[in-house]
Formats: C-alpha cells, sequence, structure tokens
C-alpha cells in the first residue's frame, strides 16, 4: 500500500526551517558574513568556487569563519564545471582560485592570503610561520604527494599498488605521532591553521581512498579518527563540511584521474556510497541534527523548477516522481512514482552536492529519499557521471527562476 504524493504546496506547508545565513552557523549558500557586526566593518571579499569544493577555498573559508572576520562571497565556476565568468577573468586572468581582496587590494594564492589575513587580523592560534606550523605545513605536502602517488596514476604492477600504498601509510603514521603529541585532538595544543591547512584535503583523502582503493582513513588511525571528531565538533567545519558521494565524483576531473585498486573492500565500498546505505559512512560521525529533512526539502524546494528541467525524465512524469520522494523523505510513508522515473530519480540522487546545496545529514535523507522511491519504480541507474568534466554541475543551469 503506498501513498499519493502530496501537492507542492502541501510539502510547502512543511518548510519551516530558519537559518540566518548572515550571522548564524556556516553555510556554503552564504553572501555575507557579518557575525552580529555591522555591514560597514566588512574589509574583505571571498572569491570561491560555486561548488565549495576547491580544497584552497575552504582553507580561507574556513579560516575566515573561526576567526570571525566579516566578509562578502563571490561565487565563481570552476573551469571542469562550465565556463569562467569574463568580469571574474579580467581581475584575475589565470581565473583561478581563491582569491581575495583585503581594503581593496586583491591577492591570490592561499597561503600568501593567509599570511595577509594574519597581518590585519591575528593568526589563527598559531601562524603560518609559526616554528610550531611550519614542519606541520611541510607534512601536509607530503602526506598530499603520497596520496597522488597512490590515488592519481595507475600502479603498473600489484607491487607498485603495494608500494604505493605503504608510502602513503608511512606519511599517515608520521601525521598519527604528531597528533599523539598533543593532549586534545588537534595537531596544536588548540585548534589552529596547522588543522586549517589539513582539513581540505585529508577530507578528500579520506572519501577517495574509501571509494578507489577500499583504505578507511578515518576508520584504520585512532587520532585521525580523534582529530575529525575534533573537526565535526565545530559549526565552522560543519558548515564546510562534505560527504564521500561528491568527493569521489569531483575527483577525477579535478585531479586528472583516480585510479581504483578493484578490491573486493574498494568494490564494496563503491557500491555503498553510490547506491547506500548513506548513514554510517564514515564521512561524518556527529549525531543527525532534527532539521536534516526540512533543511533538504527547502533546498529542493527552492530550486524545484531547475532539478525538474535538467532531468533527463519527461517534465511532468518527474514533477510527480520527485514529489513523491519528498513526501516519503516528510512522511515516512512510501510512495509510488510513475513508471520509468527510477532513472531520473537516481540521476538526482547522484547529483547532490554537498555542502554546495545541502549539509552532509540532510543529502543522505535525500539521496535516501530518492532511492527508495526509485526502487519502487525500476532499478534503472541514471546516465553515468562524467569523469573529464562536470558540467552536468553547470551552475547555470541553476540561477534561481
Ligand atoms: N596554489 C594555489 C592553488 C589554487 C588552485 O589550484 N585552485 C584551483 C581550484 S582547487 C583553480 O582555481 N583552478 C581553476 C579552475 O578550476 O577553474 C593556492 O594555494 O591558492
Amino acid at each position: 500500500m503506498t501513498t499519493v504524493p502530496l501537492s507542492w504546496e502541501e510539502l510547502d506547508a512543511f518548510a519551516t526551517f530558519q537559518t540566518d545565513q548572515v550571522n548564524g552557523p556556516t553555510n556554503a549558500q552564504s553572501r555575507l558574513r557579518l557575525f552580529g557586526q555591522d555591514e560597514s566593518q566588512v574589509r574583505v571579499t571571498l572569491y570561491r568556487d560555486n561548488h565549495a569544493w576547491c580544497p584552497y577555498c575552504q582553507k580561507v573559508w574556513l579560516w575566515l569563519e573561526e576567526k570571525q572576520i566579516p566578509y562578502r562571497i563571490e561565487k565563481i565556476t570552476m573551469f571542469c564545471y562550465g565556463k569562467k565568468e569574463q568580469w571574474y577573468k579580467r581581475k584575475v586572468p589565470s581565473g583561478m582560485l581563491p582569491a581575495l581582496e583585503l581594503d581593496g587590494r586583491l591577492m591570490t594564492e592561499s597561503d600568501d592570503i593567509l599570511m595577509a589575513l594574519e597581518q590585519a587580523f591575528g593568526p589563527l592560534a598559531f601562524g603560518m610561520e609559526d616554528r610550531k606550523v611550519l614542519p606541520l605545513r611541510k607534512l601536509e605536502r607530503l602526506l598530499f604527494r603520497a596520496w597522488c602517488a597512490w590515488l592519481c596514476y595507475p600502479s603498473r604492477s600489484q607491487r607498485e599498488e603495494q608500494r604505493n600504498r605503504d608510502q602513503f601509510a608511512r606519511v599517515v603514521a608520521d601525521v598519527e605521532n604528531a597528533l599523539s603529541l598533543t593532549p586534545g585532538p588537534y595537531l596544536l595544543e588548540t585548534f589552529s591553521t596547522a588543522d586549517v591547512v589539513f582539513t581540505p584535503y585529508v577530507e578528500r583523502m579520506n572519501a577517495s581512498l574509501y571509494y578507489y582503493k577500499g583504505y578507511s582513513m578515518r576508520e584504520e588511525n585512532p587520532q585521525l579518527s580523534d582529530w575529525f571528531d575534533g573537526l565535526e565538533n565545530r559549526l565552522t567545519y560543519r558548515g564546510t563540511q562534505s560527504d564521500f558521494h561528491t568527493h569521489v565524483h569531483d575527483l577525477p576531473p579535478q585531479m586528472g584521474g583516480c585510479y581504483e585498486n578493484g578490491t573486493p573492500e574498494a568494490q564494496r565500498n563503491q557500491r555503498r556510497v553510490d547506491q547506500g546505505p548513506w548513514f554510517g559512512l564514515p564521512d561524518v560521525t556527529y549525531p543527525e541534527p532534527e532539521t536534516s529533512r526540512v533543511e533538504a526539502l527547502q533546498r529542493v524546494l527552492k530550486h524545484r523548477v531547475n532539478i525538474i528541467r535538467v532531468n533527463p525524465a519527461d517534465d511532468a512524469a518527474f514533477d510527480t516522481a520527485l514529489r513523491c520522494a519528498l513526501t516519503q523523505m516528510m512522511t515516512g510513508e512510501a510512495c509510488t512514482p510513475p513508471d520509468g522515473t527510477d532513472r531520473g530519480l537516481r540521476y538526482l540522487r547522484d547529483r547532490i552536492n554537498v555542502p554546495r546545496d545541502m549539509s552532509i545529514y540532510a543529502a543522505k535523507r535525500l539521496r535516501t529519499a530518492l532511492e527508495e522511491t526509485a526502487a519502487l519504480a525500476g532499478d534503472a541507474q541514471g546516465p553515468a557521471i562524467p569523469v573529464q568534466h562536470r558540467r552536468d554541475q553547470d551552475p547555470l543551469n541553476f540561477v534561481p527562476v
């Protein structure tokens, strides 16, 4: 027995989630952050990517949020998602992100940006050039290189694959050791620039190695596990945090390829990340907020016209199918979608982007509802996610109507 889908008006009535994007918790949708201060205090504009994916942007974003510096956000398209904005190319001819304006002075290069921000506003506990931070920054680059060597080049033999894995494990052991030297979960006595520098790529390592190599960085390393938990205790980090699905499908075009090792663990993890269940994956451990469903609903309601328009399914049928999935998500009652919409529902399931569209738990709720609703119609998967580019995510398709 399944229910009939709620109308858009009925779904609207569930949309009671209030957020303050300007002064409230860190979120990916905000264009202005004031932290309770007056707009006249704004000295900073951050130019970051539309998809909230760029790791170097995340570094600067997290730093500004931690320091509660009032700032504006301008969002730019990264090459692999669509066409770079001409006005931005006039400002930054290379088109690279992040860029930042401080008192009208434009700068690029995330490390230089952080150092300029430290000069203007003081360090985040320990500065970029602090003698405790410098060796940790070096360690982060070693970890990054070992990760790329393992993930982003095809291994010619089992031995080479094992060598790359061992090399990565050796650097991880050094990170574990560094983390064990401090009493808390962070790299130094307190949360600092050092943690901000590690965050973006370690988050991407955790996702990609789980999926492509069957290696669970967060679960297999107790100090890193505590470190991730320590990050997730911070609302700043939660607002910038992505999920496994988003990262593993955004990394190949960005990194020039990600190579799986074909182990049973990797294959099992790939099925899990792509088809669920998404709850219980080691991409998050803090408890699910009560607002996750309503957050997901509101984000869909805001963009529903474009979501339906870009979907490969017939618009009228997909309108009903989407309402079925949202009805299931909000009421818990199964709702059978029109025949043939399973493919379209899974297309959308595969294109929820965290944190661009919504927070991690909201995305898990929505992916689950889309999958469970699709399963009532059939087992057709959506068109494959491209690995050379992500123009299926062109932000121009989602300009609010
Ligand atoms: N060294 C630079 C690296 C910045 C960088 O590589 N940015 C990439 C995104 S992660 C970029 O802007 N690529 C151009 C594009 O994809 O549009 C920094 O630290 O800021």
